[in-house]
């Protein structure tokens, strides 16, 4: 072998001790640590967010230093982008480092420039490029990579995608920790997550989502695993709950019912989360499988209430559907959270407001919305240097004359206090209750939890000078 020792590492920390980032494993990494399985001697991997002592950049570089002879990364998101190339900058210079994921994919230019240490850039889907990389093939003839040449990047051409039933599912052996709901630091170790992916792809093109534009990047058209793999796959699972990780769970309407037929002849008792599209109010039947097979919430990206927005996101749908669409989805016991995106180009203040009121006239449970960000490939960008006083960051970040980041923040920090009023936070906890999300020891959990949660946000917002001085020192004082 090659290589004796590779580690591959999710390098995200999430500082909060209650996270939602921290619920579910790094699924990308998963399945490349998995197909690298039987071509080095040792393979760990390795999860900062839960890694106690190995999350101290200094000890983490000693382990890598004294253990590891090839370095695996995963860079899948905007966040913490500064720190993870800090901590890349700082690894030892013997070791290999290759790194793989979503941002690394639309920036590789980007990330060479800020991380000069990076050997390889996997671009793509990564579990056939790393076997190559493990067996020491020489980097010109391996496809699907980007690597500094003496001229300059190399970018190599893109790797045929592989049949999505020849991937196997990530072996969650490799795991060190299981993943479970933190709540201000107490572990609630009985309500543990997984995340299965049951397709690859989607056939719509919202002009915010641009991976299948990158020359680089080469998304793949939906391709569905078979129901069987599927459902096997989940019987395995020993976590409570599970996210499948598709972009859209219900593309293809008839597997999905087969899904859930199959997920209920087999008796498998699990709470379901996924990410939908609102169409799937068009097909009850589906629905009333879906509570039956435990589907307990559903993320869906409604993006906007404004049609001028959502024709320029090219979402597929308008105002109208949205409002027919949950007026039937409001009547089944299911948790609908949606994604908005604010700071459109054109976007009046007024409207991003209106976000708020709208979500709740279309009974959502609950909202996260960010602003508009326009990816590198977007086809966004052109229409933003257009229009007279838009602006794009380096970053991707669009501002206006009209609305600075700033102004921006400030109007999210409004559409956040406008929609969760604690009346939308009790009616929160009801749905939790009607959707049956947790059971009766769980509950009896959260009440015990429920002084320290709600101390945290308090601490959390006044540290975001939410409620102002004047507050923090009258709540310091009494406690
Ligand atoms: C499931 C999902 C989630 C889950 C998270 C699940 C998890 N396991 O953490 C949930 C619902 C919680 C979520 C939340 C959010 N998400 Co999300 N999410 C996805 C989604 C649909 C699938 C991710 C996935 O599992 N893909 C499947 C795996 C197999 O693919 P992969 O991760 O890319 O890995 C492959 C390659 O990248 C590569 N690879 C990856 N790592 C490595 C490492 C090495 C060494 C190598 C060689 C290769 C390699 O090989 C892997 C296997 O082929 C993606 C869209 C997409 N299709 O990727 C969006 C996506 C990643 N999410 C996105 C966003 C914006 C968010 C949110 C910010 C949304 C919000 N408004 O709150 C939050 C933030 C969460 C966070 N952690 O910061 C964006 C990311 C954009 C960006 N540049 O940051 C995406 C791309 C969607 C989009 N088009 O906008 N998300
Ligand atoms: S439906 Fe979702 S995953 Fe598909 S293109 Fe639109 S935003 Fe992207």
């Amino acid at each position: 072998m090659k290589y004796k020792h590779a580690l591959f590492l999710n390098p995200y920390i999430e500082n909060t001790a209650t996270s939602v980032m921290g619920l579910f494993p790094p699924t990308g990494l998963e399945y490349v640590a998995s197909s690298a399985k039987g071509l080095v001697d040792k393979l760990t991997l390795l999860d900062l967010r839960y890694e106690t002592e190995l999350c101290d950049s200094g000890k983490l570089i000693d382990f890598i230093r004294s253990q590891i002879d090839i370095l695996c990364v995963s860079v899948g998101w905007d966040r913490q982008f500064e720190k993870i190339c800090e901590l890349l900058n700082l690894l030892p210079e013997n070791v290999p480092l290759i790194v793989g994921g979503y941002k690394a994919t639309v920036e590789v230019e980007e990330l060479f420039r800020a991380c000069p240490r990076i050997d390889i850039i996997v671009r793509g889907e990564g579990e056939e490029t790393i076997k190559e990389i493990l067996k020491g093939t020489s980097r010109e003839n391996i496809l699907g990579i980007s690597y500094k040449g003496s001229q300059g990047i190399v970018h190599n051409a893109n790797r045929p995608l592989p049949d999505v039933d020849i991937i196997g599912s990530p072996d969650r052996s490799l795991r060190r920790n299981k993943y479970y709901m933190r709540i201000n630091g107490i572990a609630m170790a009985a309500l543990t997550f997984d995340s299965v992916l049951s397709a690859r792809g989607c056939p719509y093109n919202c002009k915010f989502c641009t991976f299948n534009l990158n020359p680089l990047g080469q998304k793949r058209d939906y391709a569905a695993r078979s129901v069987e793999s599927v459902v096997t796959e989940i019987g395995q699972i020993s976590a409570n709950t599970i996210l499948f990780s598709d972009d859209n769970f219900f593309t293809d309407i008839k597997r999905s019912e087969e899904i859930c037929d199959l997920i209920i002849a087999r008796k498998i008792k699990k709470r379901f989360i996924a990410q939908a599209r609102i169409e799937i109010a068009k097909y009850p039947r589906l629905l009333d499988k879906m509570v039956k097979a435990g589907f307990k919430m559903l993320f869906m990206g409604i993006e906007s209430p404004h049609d001028h927005i959502l024709v320029e996101l090219n979402k597929g749908f308008n105002s109208a559907e949205i409002r027919r669409c949950f007026e039937v989805l409001k009547k089944y016991p299911i948790y609908y959270h949606g994604y908005f995106i604010y700071g459109n180009i054109g976007e009046t203040e007024k409207e991003m407001l209106y976000i708020a009121k709208f979500a709740r006239e279309i009974s959502l449970d609950s909202i996260t919305f960010q602003k508009l960000r326009i990816e590198k490939f977007s086809p966004l960008r052109k229409v933003a240097e257009n229009t007279p006083g838009y602006h794009v960051t380096a970053r991707g970040e669009l501002y206006s004359d009209t609305f600075s980041h700033a102004s921006l923040k400030k109007i999210g920090r409004q559409i956040k206090f406008s929609f969760y009023t604690p009346l939308q936070i009790l009616k929160i906890v009801k749905k939790f209750l009607v959707v049956k999300f947790f059971t009766f020891n769980e509950i009896a959990i959260f009440i015990v939890a429920g002084p320290s949660l709600l101390k945290s946000v308090i601490f959390r917002e006044m540290k975001k000078k939410r409620f102002g001085n004047s507050l923090k020192r009258i709540f310091v004082n009494n406690t």
